[in-house]
């Protein structure tokens, strides 16, 4: 088939690029921070957020920042963003809207899609969730026997787990009443050790699953509900039993009363759905009022994204950074490291979110793309990171841009442990940008008294080249409303690169294949079907694991 090939790397704003990077890869922070006014001139205040974006410490000066702006400028950005706000359908492999944004629309205009304003049918499942967290926390919905719910195991996975399950951690400062765990993996061993630890009488199942055909989901909502009715038995599942889905037959045919069914769309992606019905679990843990503020948060940003001219808007900012080392410094991986406890599962649920989303290589046009897309994110809270991978970073041979998160005010105020800890936010991406040259080593070594031989032998190990490039996001205090900020600052730095490597970041073909495929050796597994069209490698493993499983 003959397409249209749109050759992103011949336009005038890529080679600009490329001339540049030649020219600037020589150039080293330390030089760059000659210039006193740098950070004035590479830090925003998001003062509404009480948030400072500092992304003086990257390899550029103001004419590659220029050159970045116009590469998202010619790649239309603004216009795309626009479109998907609207609600056009511009997840076109899949023919649907992409509108996370909606869900936090609290404007109050009217969103279309198809002709329907669909901030009406948003509104009523929001004033459902609330009801519903309101019975659950004020204990008028009872379990089967008459006792108030204490327990709730969301069951889903992938989208219908990650945000959830990270925004339930994060805010779990301002949680009070109710105990929330999370079963994902279709390995017995996760709903096991979860239900050892709850009474089946004050425990809710939320089974979250946009399809509600969901392999790992149904497998586990099926084990809970022998779980609960072999014990309370069948009419217990009203009263035990939510679902949040697209699917209404499917919800009932598990045996879901429609009424305990919270409903979202199409519209809403996966990996983007955690504004939605999907957030229960979070609204039942954190209540609807503090659900609300973290909806707020992200529409501010979303404004920002909208409203800002980019050489001000952070997540365009962010995504040009990361388009600069992945396409011309060869960064394949980007790092994610908060300083927080509580953000442990953010690094878990961004790699859900760029990876699925940017993790593609076929183009606007349907041809394969001649250069790099989304890079492999990764990342563990610091500074536990800086007691393994940190090495790397400072010394290995790999080039690798970091996001350092940090808070200025700690939820709980223990001693000096904040400033230890931020300390150490601080020293990081420092040591990054400026490292330790041989000659500061050296005289390091003597000030210590160290042997000359030593110090031969040590200097070449204990210097450090710098020039690592870091983003510092450093926010006033982590709340539902600033979290809310910080995921949205995030989704919309993908939806920026998606739209500069021109793939469509709303789909997730490599996802279904996965869903499909282990069907087809399940039945082997169980000895209900023979197949001899697999590789030799496969089927010895399969017959290794069968005659495993009959000892
Ligand atoms: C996310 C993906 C994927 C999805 C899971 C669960 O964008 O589509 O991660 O969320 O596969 O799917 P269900 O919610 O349909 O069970």
């Amino acid at each position: 088939m003959s397409r249209f090939k749109f050759e992103l790397r011949n336009t005038p704003q890529w080679q600009n690029l490329e001339k540049s990077y030649k020219e600037v890869r020589k150039i080293s922070l330390r030089d760059l921070f000659k210039d006193e006014n740098r950070f004035n001139k590479f830090s925003i205040r998001e003062d509404n957020l009480g948030l400072t974006f500092d992304y003086s410490k990257n390899i550029i000066n103001s004419d590659v920042f220029r050159l970045l702006m116009e590469f998202v400028k010619a790649a239309g950005v603004n216009e795309r963003a626009r479109r998907m706000f609207s609600g056009e359908k511009i997840n076109w492999t899949e023919k649907r809207a992409v509108l996370h944004t909606a869900l936090r629309n609290r404007s109050g205009k009217p969103v279309y899609v198809d002709g329907k304003n669909v901030t009406t049918q948003i509104d009523a499942v929001l004033k459902k969730m609330e009801k519903f967290s309101d019975d659950l926390r004020s204990e008028k919905w009872r379990g089967a026997t008459g006792k108030k719910i204490t327990d709730i195991v969301n069951i889903g996975i992938g989208g219908s787990d990650l945000g959830p399950k990270m925004a339930c951690e994060a805010l779990k400062y301002y949680a009070h009443g109710l105990s929330v765990y999370f079963v994902s993996n279709i390995d017995g061993a996760d709903i096991c050790e979860v239900l050892k630890k709850l009474n089946r009488e004050t425990t809710l199942f939320i089974i979250a699953s946009k399809t509600f055909t969901t392999i790992e989901t149904i497998t586990n909502a099926l084990t809970a509900r022998e779980w609960i009715t072999g014990r309370l038995g069948k009419d217990a599942v009203a009263k035990h039993f939510v679902a949040l889905s697209t699917n209404a037959g499917k919800v009932k045919e598990f045996g879901i009363r429609e009424d305990n069914m919270f409903e979202f769309w199409d519209f809403v992606g996966g990996r983007y759905s955690l504004w939605s019905a999907i957030g229960l679990p979070i609204v039942c843990y954190i209540g609807f009022d503090k659900f609300v503020e973290f909806l707020e948060g992200a529409y501010y940003v979303d404004l920002h994204f909208l409203n800002t001219p980019y050489e001000k808007n952070i997540p365009v900012i962010m995504a040009a950074l990361g388009f600069w080392y992945n396409n011309f410094f060869g960064a394949s991986t980007h790092a994610v490291l908060p300083y927080s406890q509580y953000l442990c599962r953010f690094p878990a649920y961004l790699q859900q979110g760029d990876m699925e989303s940017n993790g593609k290589t076929i183009d606007f046009e349907g041809n394969k793309v001649d250069y790099e897309t989304g890079p492999v994110i990764w990342g563990e809270p610091g500074t536990n990171g800086q007691h393994s991978f940190y090495q790397l970073i400072h010394q290995g041979t790999k080039f690798i841009p970091c996001d350092f998160i940090g808070f200025i005010k700690p939820l709980e105020e223990v001693g000096d442990h904040h400033e230890k800890l931020m300390a150490n936010y601080f020293a990081q991406s420092e040591a990054l940008a400026f490292g330790l040259t041989e000659d500061e080593v050296i005289k390091n070594l003597e000030k210590t008294g160290v042997s000359p031989a030593d110090i031969e032998l040590l200097s070449p190990h204990k210097t450090f080249e710098g020039n690592r490039p870091t983003n510092s996001i450093l926010i006033d205090k982590l709340t539902p409303r600033t979290l809310g900020a910080l995921v949205a600052l995030y989704e919309h730095k993908i939806f920026t690169q998606g739209i500069m490597w021109r793939v469509n970041s709303f789909d997730q073909w490599g996802v279904e294949l996965g869903k499909a495929l282990a069907n087809v050796i399940l039945p082997e597994l169980k000895g209900e079907k023979t197949c001899d069209k697999h590789d030799s490698s496969t089927r010895s493993l399969i017959e290794i694991f069968k005659s495993g499983r009959k000892e």
